[in-house]
């Protein structure tokens, strides 16, 4: 059986559909660009990744529970009505992009899941503000930063320890849009995509943003649970030859995502009808927590470049889309590029640079080849 016979009852159960499978135990499985051409990526496109094995369903979502402990000054037991009733709900787009997106493109390969462009997705998350929850906790002045837990077994299937646990600088976690999470696109946040409640920790990569969430131990001192320690989320920073294994270099925590686009249409591989003057290409494109102030595309490697046109973001943390009409001179083989560049003067480079050695935080430039077939 190959690995998309076998993920096809996985993905009918969580009613995913033309999803690629990296893997199923743990699940793990990211979007086909082309199926990210949506503003709002529909759950049903919405990548999925798991470093454990799924969690017991709940019969009644509305009785949740997770705490709030550690540096407050009142632990919290909350459950999902109380967190409903309690506190203002907020309503934000917002990317969810796991951080080692795009590892694939680094040669030499690079440990972990190899993603293409397709493990992220753009959604509507409902939800309350961390910062009213732990505003109602009482931060303590030793409180320095989050450790996150989920109800999740490890791979194993073993409670004794997290599969993953996380946690950002207080700064972060004190962030208007960094949400407890109960919705997605206006639906009951779906189980496989941590329901009924989950952190969304926008801009930094996706492993902030624990599903099933259990429980926020505010801590005095930088968390240690998976995830935190060693090569994990981290990247070297000076720049290292590709291929080091990464011992004795001195690391820091990755945080904000670096900026990226990608091409939602035309799909890479597209034929085009003899005759065809021009191309409209479309797509979307996003940059931690900066901005993007502009996407061009090329279709000469780069020689020439055509600014595309980009809406609006909705919110801060919305990923803009941008399409532009390119003109094709006559029959023949064209790549299409994409470069987004960020509030910072960062742009896309057309190769994997930045190699490290967990291969985090790779934005190479997408590339989408089209064929303009010769006249009859
Ligand atoms: N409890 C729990 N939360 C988790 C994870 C996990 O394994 N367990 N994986 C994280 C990672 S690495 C990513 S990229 C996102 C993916 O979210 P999604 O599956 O909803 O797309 O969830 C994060 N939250
Ligand atoms: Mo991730």
């Amino acid at each position: 059986m190959t690995m998309q016979e076998r993920a096809k009852p996985v993905f009918d159960l969580f009613g995913k559909e033309g999803l690629t499978l990296l893997g199923d135990k743990p699940l793990v499985a990211e979007t086909p660009e082309f199926l990210l051409d949506d503003e709002t990526t529909p759950i049903s496109h919405f990548f999925i990744r798991n470093n454990g094995l799924l969690p017991e369903t709940i019969a009644n979502p509305e009785d949740w529970r997770f705490t709030v402990d550690g540096e407050v000054d009142r632990v919290l037991d909350l459950s999902l009505a109380d967190l409903k009733n309690g506190f203002r709900p907020k309503h934000y787009r917002m990317v969810l992009e796991c951080g080692g997106n795009g590892r694939s493109f680094f040669d030499p390969k690079a440990e972990g899941n190899p993603w293409t462009n397709g493990g992220v997705g753009c959604a509507e998350w409902t939800g309350v503000s961390l910062k009213d929850v732990l505003k109602e906790a009482g931060l303590k002045a030793s409180a320095l930063f989050t450790g996150h837990f989920g109800a999740d077994p490890d791979k194993n299937g073993s409670h004794e320890h997290q599969a993953m646990s996380r946690g950002v600088p207080i700064a972060k976690a004190l962030e208007e849009h960094t949400l407890l999470a109960w919705a997605m696109n206006g639906e009951k946040l779906p189980f496989i995509h941590g329901g009924p409640l989950r952190l969304v920790v926008p801009g930094w990569p996706g492993s902030l943003s624990q599903k099933w969430l259990k429980r926020i131990w505010v801590r005095d001192r930088e968390h240690d649970g998976p995830g935190m320690t060693g090569l994990s989320y981290r990247m070297p920073v000076r720049p290292l030859p590709p291929g080091s294994d990464g011992m004795g270099v001195e690391l820091r925590v990755l945080e904000s995502m670096p900026v990226r686009s990608i091409i939602t249409a035309p799909a890479d591989g597209t034929g085009l009808a003899a005759g065809t003057t021009s191309i409209e290409v479309r797509g979307a494109a996003w940059a931690g927590d900066e901005e993007v102030v502009r996407v061009d595309c090329t279709i000469d490697g780069g020689a020439t470049w055509l600014p595309a046109t980009m809406t609006s973001p909705r919110n801060r943390y919305d990923w803009v889309r941008w399409c532009v009409e390119i003109p094709l001179k006559g029959e023949g083989y064209y790549e299409i590029f994409a470069r987004a560049i960020d509030s910072k003067g960062r742009a896309q480079p057309f190769h994997a640079a930045n190699w490290n050695p967990n291969g985090y935080g790779c934005n190479v430039m997408h590339k989408v080849a089209v064929t303009l077939v010769a006249e009859a």
